[in-house]
């Protein structure tokens, strides 16, 4: 075991960015999965670890990381000995962080909501986050005409990071037929050796 502990949700979307990538990268952790419904992510022991009690928290050693992208890009600085998920090139890395931000902007505000009102109980107006939903894949779709992955043809953290929420959104109801190569790069995705399932709903 490598001593990484990763406290998650069974269903959260963020966390499973972060099962994903470990599995990508061949990393042994223990998960320690909380129940949101007795607020475990409020307690003591877990806000000691995250003062916003949110999960993912990524204990590694003596590190605790918080944050989905702050960890997602912890483990490739870390632990991608080819530095091939989080290219070292100016420009490329500008081209993560651009995703890692829709992650928690558009994608928060669309798809994750959207799913969170249909599926969570989440409070919020259900016909607004379709239509940023819509406008956020018609924006990724457009991206993906001629791309395999976000940054070209290799895969990077920035997939990880955008495909959950849109995929679990998906799940939920929003129709894909319009946009093809949103499939073509979720099976693309989900047909690495290594992938994880998004969470069941
Ligand atoms: N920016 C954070 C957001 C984390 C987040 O919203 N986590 C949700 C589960 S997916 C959570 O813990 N919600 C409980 C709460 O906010 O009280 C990230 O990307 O990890």
């Amino acid at each position: 075991m490598s001593g990484i502990t990763l406290y998650s949700f069974s269903l959260s979307g963020n966390s499973h960015k972060i099962r994903h990538f470990l599995s990508i990268l061949g990393i042994e952790y223990e998960l320690k999965l909380l129940d949101p419904h007795t607020q475990e992510h409020k307690s003591d022991h877990f806000v000691a670890l995250n003062p916003l009690g949110q999960v993912p928290v990524l204990v590694d050693g003596d590190a605790v990381i918080c944050d989905s992208n702050a960890i997602l890009v912890y483990l490739a600085e870390k632990y991608d000995e080819d530095k091939t998920w989080y290219p070292q090139d100016a420009l490329l890395r500008a081209e993560v962080q651009k995703f890692l931000s829709m992650s928690a902007g558009e994608v928060l505000n669309g798809p994750n909501l959207y799913r969170g009102i249909k599926v969570i109980g989440k409070p919020g107006d259900l016909e607004q986050t379709y239509d940023k939903t819509i406008h956020f894949f018609t924006y990724l779709d457009k991206h993906l005409n001629d791309r395999d992955y976000l940054l070209g043809t290799k895969p990077s953290i920035a997939d990880i990071a955008l495909y959950t929420y849109p995929k679990l959104a998906v799940k939920s109801g929003i129709n894909l037929s319009d946009f093809g190569n949103i499939a073509n790069w979720f099976a693309r995705i989900e047909s690495g050796l290594h992938y994880v399932s998004a969470p069941e709903k």
